[in-house]
């Protein structure tokens, strides 16, 4: 039996959850892909199966994988080692049976409980109380496999033998907190690029290619900030979502970015103009329908193929500053160049690690160890910033980069909401004179502060995160002009 190859990894319980439910399997899938616990999955048509008056399937679900690979893979891998039966991602087919703990066991035959009454848990579809026996035991006393196996992967778990672990993209930041209580961020998933060359699969053209965005959001900040600076606005069109997430579809609890009715329902928000989406998710599901990851912005959206080209801002930013020099009205601006590459790098690495993700591995922390970590970890990087600043005017010498646009996401945002709502108040950007200079002067860049919405940003952090703040109460912030003098003209450029 497959399951009986996975075994225990990482420090997490491992446990398996016997669902009841009677479900058309892809009404199931889709329900329970959308739970904050149970994002992602597989079934499995697997050969046997333990009888059921009702239905003849059993439905088994296992949760807890995580580790690097794609479901399909997973499923391919799990397939050959049935050695028969179709493999599919994603949505099977069929009926799952009402089958608890108890009963399953009694139904096949080897009587009692299947393990230990360890811990229960509740049936994310039907809100029944279970009681998941430890997953060795519970594997070895299972009789021939259920025909329907359902990996849920939001714990770890690593397939045994030439299976290396196996990670699933998760649904929401809070997927991606590890049992750790550290915040673990997931990579992007559309990794696609315009290219200037016209015979490419996306040829940069103008009018082709939409930015989907959120104006709260630092990284879709940072393309707003480069359509600014290139130029390229007439070109590239961007609609803002809601600043605050909202249910995405009616048939589960999947919170996220959303786009209002009407153009008059929240200032500065606009509904999808091209495919009438409602959500990011739909428009992530119009590009793959069976997408299980996280649907976050900014999305670079290709109208005429109506796919998200990429949703990795530090790329798009990247085609941004070469690819569209053509049609862009500030092609001359290299905010890459050659000879400040390795510095830009550098800085990246760092300011990624401990400033822009920082802040939020601070506020999504769920245990004091990794939050002291990363709060120090933050508080390093911003002196050495502040080192850096006392002697430059821009953070990889006297002209802007790329690295300043990606620092300066994250401090516009710091006083208001970071200090705050992700615990960030060691100090205070505007108590660092050069920090606090530094980002009023890219504030004040021309087309900079156009994609700054402080309401969106106070709007969707304070309100978007029960789980921080349950109230949703908006503090009433420092306010902060950004358009006050600066002292950075004391080092030219
Ligand atoms: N690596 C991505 C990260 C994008 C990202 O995490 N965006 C957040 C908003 S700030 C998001 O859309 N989150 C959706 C969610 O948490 O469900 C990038 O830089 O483009």
């Amino acid at each position: 039996m497959v399951t009986r190859r996975l075994r225990r990894g990482g420090n997490h319980g491992g446990l398996l959850t016997l669902c009841n439910f009677r479900l058309p399997v892809s009404s199931m899938l889709s329900a329970m892909a959308s739970r904050r616990r149970c994002r992602n999955f597989l079934a499995l048509p697997s050969p046997g199966g333990i009888r059921h008056r009702a239905v003849g399937v059993t439905g088994l679900c296992v949760r807890g994988v995580e580790g690097g690979r794609g479901a399909e893979e997973v499923v391919a891998a799990v397939a050959a080692r049935i050695g028969r039966g179709r493999s599919r991602g994603g949505i099977g087919d069929g009926f799952v049976s009402p089958v608890g703990c108890r009963r399953m066991s009694s139904e096949a035959g080897r009587g009692g409980d299947i393990g230990r009454r360890t811990h229960s848990t509740t049936c994310p579809l039907s809100r029944t109380k279970f009681i998941p026996p430890p997953i060795g035991q519970m594997l070895a006393r299972l009789p021939l496999p259920s025909r329907l196996v359902f990996l849920f992967p939001s714990r770890r778990l690593s397939a045994a033998g030439d299976s290396p672990a196996v990670k699933m993209a998760a649904r929401s930041a809070l997927d991606e907190v590890t049992d750790s209580g550290a915040f673990d961020r997931s990579p992007s998933t559309f990794r696609s690029s315009v290219s200037r060359d016209g015979s490419s699969r996306f040829p940069a053209v103008p009018g082709r290619y939409h930015l989907y965005v959120s104006y709260a959001c630092p990284w879709a900040s940072r393309c707003l900030a480069y359509l600014k600076l290139k130029g390229l606005d007439h070109a590239i069109g961007f609609t803002s979502v809601k600043p605050i997430f909202e249910r995405t579809k009616e048939t589960d609890d999947h919170l996220g970015w959303v786009f209002p009715a009407t153009g008059d329902e929240e200032p500065a928000a606009e509904p999808d103009p091209f495919n009438g989406a409602k959500s990011i998710r739909e428009l992530y599901e119009i590009a793959s329908p069976n997408y299980a990851g996280k649907p976050t912005v900014p999305v670079l959206w290709d109208k005429q193929l109506k796919t998200v080209v990429n949703n990795e801002s530090s790329e798009i930013i990247r085609m941004l500053n070469t690819e569209f020099n053509e049609i862009a009205r500030n092609p001359g601006l290299d905010l890459y160049p050659a000879h400040l590459q390795a510095s830009i790098d550098e800085i990246n690495e760092l300011v990624y690690d401990t400033i822009n993700n920082g802040v939020y591995k601070c506020g999504f922390a769920k245990k004091q160890g990794p939050y002291d970590e990363a709060v120090t970890r933050l508080y390093e990087a911003l002196d050495k910033c502040e080192e850096i600043l006392s002697k430059q005017r821009y953070i990889c010498g006297n002209q802007l980069t790329e690295a300043d646009v990606r620092l300066f996401v994250t401090l516009i945002r710091f006083d208001e909401v970071y200090a705050v709502h992700f615990k960030c108040n060691k100090r205070l950007i505007r108590e660092y004179p050069n920090l606090f200079n530094y980002t009023k002067d890219i504030y004040q860049i021309p087309g900079i502060s156009s994609t700054v919405n402080m309401e969106h940003i106070r709007k969707h952090y304070y309100g978007s995160h029960p789980f921080i703040n349950p109230y949703g109460i908006i503090p009433a912030g420092p306010n902060i002009d950004y358009n006050a003098p600066h002292d950075r003209e004391k080092f030219g450029a």
